[in-house]
Formats: structure tokens, sequence, C-alpha cells
């Protein structure tokens, strides 16, 4: 008798450790692809800003695809670190599916494209991928592998020049931007992330035969563009194109001396490859 009720006390034990293991564990952490504004907090007090639950809103709109095209266009203030969670909510491409993680461990115009494609609803998915600590998630995280190592086209395929700048009639300042083809290809996207040295005013963009897809001039002194969808022809190697022009929406003060236009990042992808490819620019150019 006193078994039979030791046996039963131990069985309500079990039921009770049972269901107290699955009212208290914690689903692990998971973000939305794509979600990465608004950021900035540090929650959990580590001195950093980029883990689970320190960034997004778990909505997708323009401000998420702003802040993509800061960090992928290297905007000063604006590069997350590499394989940080906020990192992987941006890349985005490769999109994920029913059994693979998306991303690639690399921000590119494709990362853009397919995120513009959810903002837009053309998309309609909205995959969720744990958060990139590797003691909840040792598989996989930043969309491959541990170890599997970065798998970049390295080969030069274009090259961005800048330069020299002039006054308008209404007293801007503006420079010409051109991007020129190092082999024959036929570009699918490009951006780019530029300003002027110690010249803080607001800047616009006066786009040439190539449309670009999003411009972001909301930063004093800075600008990013982006061009995502295909060229219409190859270009020939060496060829240059007129991207179009930088300038500054108020006439420069009197007191500018020289100027020196900076580009943050360049990015560059072609049909049919989907790693970009590289290219070739100088930090800083005197433009004036
Ligand atoms: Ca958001
Ligand atoms: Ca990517």
């Amino acid at each position: 008798m006193v078994k039979r009720a030791l046996s039963l006390l131990c069985g309500l034990c079990l039921l009770f450790v049972c269901v107290q293991g699955s009212l208290f564990a914690q689903p692990p952490p998971t973000y939305l692809v794509g979600d990465c504004f608004p950021w900035g907090t540090d929650a959990d007090g580590d001195l950093t800003s980029w883990d689970v639950g320190e960034f997004g809103d778990n909505a997708l709109n323009n401000l998420d695809l702003i802040y993509l095209l800061r960090a992928v266009t290297k905007v000063p203030g604006y590069v997350v670190p590499f394989c940080s969670d906020i990192f992987d909510a941006m890349d985005s491409f490769p999109v994920d599916t029913e059994t693979q993680r998306g991303g690639n461990r690399i921000l590119d115009n494709l990362d853009l494209i397919s995120t513009l494609r959810r903002v837009t609803n053309v998309d309609p998915s909205r995959p969720r991928r744990q958060a990139c600590d590797w003691k909840l998630n040792p598989q996989g995280c930043c969309g491959a592998p541990r170890g599997a190592g970065l798998l970049i086209d390295k080969s030069v395929a274009a090259a961005v020049q800048v330069g020299p700048g002039a006054v308008t009639q209404a007293g801007q300042f503006r420079v010409p931007v051109f991007l020129t083809s190092k082999r024959d290809i036929t570009f699918s996207g490009f951006s780019v992330g530029l300003g002027f040295r110690n010249v803080k005013i607001r800047l616009r963009f006066q786009p040439a035969a190539w449309q670009p897809t999003l411009v972001d001039t909301d930063l004093s002194g800075f600008l990013s563009a982006a061009w995502l969808t295909p060229m219409n022809a190859k270009m020939t190697s060496g060829q240059a194109l007129l991207l179009g022009y930088v300038e500054t929406a108020e006439p420069l003060p009197s007191s500018a001396g020289e100027v020196w236009l900076e580009l943050y990042g360049a990015v560059a992808n072609e049909v049919g490859n989907s790693l970009p490819v590289g290219v070739d620019f100088a930090r800083a150019t005197r433009v004036k």
C-alpha cells in the first residue's frame, strides 16, 4: 500500500516537472527577415545594439529599406557588424525557403531587391529566423554552416569615377558620377554611398539615363543611391556610363576652399550571377 502511494506520488512529481517545463520553456528568439529599423537599443546591457530584440518592430516598410541601403553602401554610422543578428536580418537574399535558411553573408543589391519586393508586397512572404547565437543555433548562422567561408566573386568588373565639379547657373555645386565596365557585362544592380568631406549640407541626385530605384538624401552631407533594375544592354569593356550628378541643395558657402568627394561603398551585381562583382573606386577625390 505504502509502495503504491509512493509510486503515485513520484508519478505526480514527474507530471509536475513536465508541466512546469512546458510552461516555462522559452521558444528561441526570432526576427523578421528585412526588419532592421528601428535600431539602437542596448536591451541586454552588453554595450552593443545588434542582438535579436534590440532592432526592428515586426513590420517592413521604407525605413527598413533605407537603413539596408545605408548599410550596403557603407554610409558612416550605418555599417552593421558582420554576422551580427541585425546583419543576418538584413541579409534577405537568397530568400528563405521551407527547408533552407536564407542569406549568404553578403549585403548587396540582391538583398535590396528581395526586401523591396516584400516592402511593396510583390512578395507577401514574411520569413523569420532564429537568432545567430551559436548556443541557440549551432547548425547555421548568417545563412551558411559555420566555417563555410565567404564565396565572393573578387574579379574587378567595374569602376566608379567622379568629378571634376562645377557650379550650376543656380549656384549649386555638382559632380558627375560615372560607372565604367572593366569587361563585357550587363549590370543587374548597382549602389553607391558618397558625401562631400567637410561640406555638411543637403545633397540631391540628378539621374541620367539609367534611373535609380532608391535615393536617400535624408542625412545632411551624405547620399546613397541604388539602381535595382537590370540594364537594357550589355556594357562593353572600358565603356563609361554617366549615372548622374550629385549636387548640393544650396550653393557652397563662400568659405569653402578645396572640396573632396568621398565614396564610402560601391556594390555591383551582374545579370545571371548571384554574387556581387568587384568594383574599383577611389575613397576620396578632389573635385574643386
Ligand atoms: Ca521595421
Ligand atoms: Ca545576401
